[in-house]
């Protein structure tokens, strides 16, 4: 890449890592964004003085594609955004931020997607490989760029990776040696159009695989069964399953976790010694505990790390209790069968929020969840009223608006009991209101805390 002139498209986390890594590579950089409202002169003081970068903001003007040989993408931008058009008719290649992390990094790939639960596996298979393996970094979605720690990765190296369906899309010759998809549940379809677009950018993640690799699937999910059982599929299968024994793999059995082996069948876990809570919780582990078997992870290794490992940031986190009131975080609840999860791991009347940026989810499955469950619905955003119709449409009628997340956390505690939980899960994506799902959560936990 040395020498190569490069339009890295997106200044957000991406972008700015896949510059430095183009930098340090020799090349020279045009770091592209839309926002016009972005200060420029802020964004080059994040380089060094003497960088070969050039910032262009706004309408990308023709003229600033002379002599660019690629383009690396960030995962937000989507590839019916105008100025692709432009990329395509000077046939300029297109990379994701996490090819071009993939083309320069060294040592084993994990990478795990899936619609939900990416984050705790991540974070799991990542804290049972560091238990076992010196090199380890854990990046991607989960909120570390790909392209950060390329460089740093040598051939001792494990990479563990959260890949979203966004980077997936420009993926180009990336080859897991371990991939995951844990579940497909519909998510992000206003951006990839259908759900066949969609199943068939999760699979993409097993595309270049061969059978030197491996890949571990959800044998519950229709989708993933069936792509598992296809003949046609290169890497060799794991599957794990919290409602079918299998012949092989990883199972829950009652409340064992189940490891079926060569016609042997071993109880290596019970769930009750976890701190994670829910079935799907217990789908995630047997998705990290399969990835750290194929890695060579010893089986006690793996089981002391998952019996220690508590629940991520932002996925139905405990927060504090007040008044008798308990208060999770799930801000990580972007989409409708996420949220799903938290309402049910809830352990008793829950008052809600919910709402934010119109993903085009449909509402029905996750509103039928509230029976019995949910006692108040607060909602936020853009979504307020979409989500409010198909709640009564369902009979529910308790519902509130506020307009930001501090009145929402005041609405809650007035109308909460002791005994009762208050949970955000919002079912919906953060933008317009939030930066990300991180800054959301963030806020929630102030507005708890200050209450
Ligand atoms: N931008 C444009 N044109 C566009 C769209 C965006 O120029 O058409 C610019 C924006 O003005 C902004 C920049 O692109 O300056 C933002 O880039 P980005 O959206 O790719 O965000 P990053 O900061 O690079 O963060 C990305 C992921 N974001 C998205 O996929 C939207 C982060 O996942 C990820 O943690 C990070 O890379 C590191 O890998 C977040 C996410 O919401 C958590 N992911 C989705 C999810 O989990 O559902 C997929």
């Amino acid at each position: 890449m040395s020498d190569q002139k490069v339009l890295v498209a997106g200044a957000g986390k991406s972008g700015i890592a896949a510059a430095k890594l183009l930098l340090a590579l020799g090349g020279e950089v045009v770091l592209y964004d839309g926002n016009d409202r972005i200060d420029p002169n802020k964004l080059k003081a994040r380089f060094d003085e003497n960088a070969k970068i050039t910032v262009l903001l706004g309408e990308l003007p023709r003229t600033g594609l002379v002599g660019v040989e690629l383009a690396i993408i960030s995962p937000g931008i989507a590839l019916d955004a105008p100025f692709v058009s432009v990329l395509d008719e000077a046939k300029i290649p297109i990379w994701g931020e996490v090819q071009l992390a993939y083309h320069v990094a060294k040592g084993k790939l994990i990478a795990i997607t899936g619609t939900n639960g990416k984050t705790t596996t991540t974070a799991l298979t990542g804290e049972i490989i560091k238990a076992w393996f010196e090199e380890v970094f854990v990046v991607g979605n989960i909120g570390i760029p790909c392209t950060q720690t390329a460089l740093e990765t040598t051939e001792r190296s494990v990479t563990v990776a959260e890949v979203s369906s966004f980077q997936l899309e420009t993926i180009m010759d990336y080859r897991p040696d371990i991939s995951a998809i844990l579940n497909i549940t519909p998510d992000h379809l206003n951006r990839h159009g259908t759900m066949e677009n969609y199943i068939e950018i999760k699979e993409r993640v097993t595309v270049n695989q061969t059978e030197k690799d491996c890949v571990v699937l959800n044998y519950d999910d229709p989708v993933l069964r069936e792509f598992g059982e296809d003949r046609g599929l290169k890497p060799k299968v794991s599957f794990f399953s919290s409602r079918h024994p299998l012949e092989e793999g990883l199972y829950l059995d009652n409340k064992q976790i189940v490891y079926a082996h060569g016609g042997s069948r071993e109880p290596v876990l019970d769930v009750r010694d976890m701190q994670l809570l829910g079935r799907h919780n217990y789908e995630n582990a047997m998705a990290a505990m399969a990835i750290a078997l194929r890695m060579g992870v010893p089986m006690e290794v793996i089981c002391r790390v998952v019996k220690s490992f508590k629940a991520v940031e932002h996925r139905i986190e405990f927060v504090l209790e007040r008044a008798g009131v308990k208060y999770y975080n799930d801000s990580k609840g972007t989409n409708p069968d996420a949220a799903i999860q938290a309402i049910r791991a809830m352990p008793g009347p829950t008052v809600l929020i919910a709402g934010g940026y119109d993903k085009q989810s449909e509402y029905d499955t996750w509103i039928e969840e509230f029976a019995g469950k949910v006692k108040y619905l607060v909602l936020i955003g853009q979504t307020r009223d979409k989500i409010a119709e198909c709640a009564r449409a369902h009979g529910f009628n308790e519902i509130m608006y506020a307009e930001d997340m501090e009145e929402a956390v005041h609405v809650c505690a007035a109308y909460a009991d002791a005994g009762d939980n208050v949970l955000l899960s919002p079912a919906c994506a953060s933008w317009g209101m939030f930066d990300n799902y991180e800054q959301r959560g963030r806020i929630f936990k102030e507005c708890v805390r200050g209450l």
